[in-house]
């Protein structure tokens, strides 16, 4: 494998066998992560890398396109077939930019838009402060209850007072189902365009293991390496509800993406997305959908079962959030995430809803089963991982985050040294790395 790259650059290969080996041997938790197909690979590593084709299908500022028009037709026929829509366009990078268009499709600087607040689950491009979204536009974030859900009242009286151009349904760490026609009887009340950023849930959706928002939103967009598990990149896609409210959103969108925003699209991330889209319109990609969910909900009662927390109690998607705040008080993110990294297990400190800590020093930890199905666990594995992500904390329970930031360093600094002797994480690493070996990637296959 990678026989080129072996000849050419020694210290490359060795970095890529070692993060290889660092794919099999552990346990990829991370709900935004997830294992593609060997014919997905192919495709990004194709020669395709080399064409510059800025424009559209018919319409590019280069010569010889005439089979990257074909590649890209393809992709967006495939995306418009499987999610049913009229309009979707295959060229941004990834999610963020693909976000970033809608805003050049729909407002203009200085207009109001509504999203979820990153710190209760929210992204980064749906308005918040720090993100060129919350920068350039005047951004009304909403939150969620007590329960975890998204409070449906305030989006109703936050939009009423401040009658956004657009409002953003979606999450990063959110746990349920969404209220689609809530989320749209709210947004024409206002005039606003509804956006429905699908990226964590896209395979979930076409797997019909959660409903689709097309009927809803005027815009959905999504990145398509999550749950879709194609190459990493994004996508836009009008819908008949947009269109009618606007019919030349899609034209409007498309000059968002380019030359709004991008130059010349990743041909080979394109046709990789085409790879992709083809095999989620199989039977087994939906199996592998529902599959997804079974597991969440399986991986939620372990860990419940085995002393842990969970925001809302547990799930209705891929997606666990951890409340650790009942084992290390506030900011236990941090050693929960890197024990979980030291025995094996990739997770992401996370925060959670009013979460007594801070973005840095969390309370929470993110937990998905995306990547893990793909590897063809069920039910029964998910018992196991339960039990071993209960017990990476609590081998690190006694860790509590000083106040004074000088002090939090050293702690931490003396904290990751103790993870190295830490004897029972070295042991459940032992143990996963024996387990992880029975279950092969998509691309061993
Ligand atoms: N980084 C993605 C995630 O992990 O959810 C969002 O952009």
């Amino acid at each position: 494998m990678y026989e080129h790259i072996k000849k050419e650059d020694r210290k490359l290969f060795d970095l890529i066998g070692e993060e290889r080996a660092r794919q099999h041997e552990g346990l990829e938790l991370i709900p935004s992560e997830n294992y593609t197909s060997s014919a997905v690979m192919e495709a990004m590593g194709s020669i395709l890398t080399n064409k510059y084709s800025e424009g559209y299908a018919g319409k590019r500022y280069y010569n010889g396109n005439e089979f990257i028009d074909e590649i890209e037709t393809l992709a967006m026929e495939r995306a418009k077939k499987l999610f049913k829509v009229p309009h979707a366009n295959v060229q941004p990078y990834s999610g963020s930019p693909a976000n970033l268009a809608v805003y050049l499709a729909t407002c203009s600087p200085g207009d109001t838009i509504m999203g979820l607040a990153l710190p209760e689950g929210g992204h980064l491009t749906h308005g918040w402060k720090v993100s060129a979204t919350g920068l350039f536009f005047k951004s009304v974030p909403y939150h969620v209850l007590a329960d975890g859900r998204i409070d449906m009242d305030e989006v109703r009286e936050l939009a009423k007072k401040h009658r956004p151009k657009l409002i953003w349904a979606g999450a990063t760490a959110y746990s349920f189902k969404y209220d689609y026609p809530a989320f749209a009887e709210i947004a024409d009340s206002v005039g606003a365009y509804l956006a429905v950023d699908i990226a964590h849930i896209a395979g979930l959706i076409l797997a019909g293991a959660h409903p689709s928002p097309v009927p809803h939103a005027h815009i959905v967009t999504t990145t398509t390496h999550k749950t879709l598990r194609g190459p990493r990149g994004g996508m836009i896609m009008v819908t008949p509800k947009g269109i009618a409210k606007d019919a030349e959103l899609p034209q409007k969108i498309d000059k968002g993406v380019f030359p709004g925003l991008q130059g010349g699209p990743h041909d080979h991330q394109t046709a990789a997305i085409a790879v992709a889209l083809k095999e989620a319109g199989t039977p087994a990609f939906r199996a592998y959908g529902k599959q997804i969910v079974k597991n969440a909900k399986a991986l939620a009662k372990a860990l419940r079962g085995n002393g842990l927390t969970l925001v809302a109690g547990g799930t209705e998607n891929h997606l666990i959030l951890l409340d650790l705040v009942p084992v290390f008080g506030p900011s236990g993110g941090v050693f929960a995430s890197d024990a979980l990294e030291a025995a094996g297990m990739t997770a992401n400190k996370n925060t959670i809803p009013k979460d007594p800590g801070s973005p840095f020093y969390p309370s929470g930890v993110r937990l998905g089963t995306p990547a893990l199905t793909s590897r063809g666990m069920k039910e029964k594995e998910m018992e196991k991982i339960g039990a071993w992500i209960s017990r990476a904390v609590t081998a690190v329970k006694d860790f509590r985050l000083p106040e004074g930031k000088e002090e939090r360093v050293a702690y931490l600094a003396s904290f990751k040294k103790s993870l190295a002797k830490n004897k029972e994480l070295a042991k459940i690493r032992a143990e996963i790395k024996a387990f992880a070996k029975k279950y092969p990637l998509p691309s061993d296959r």
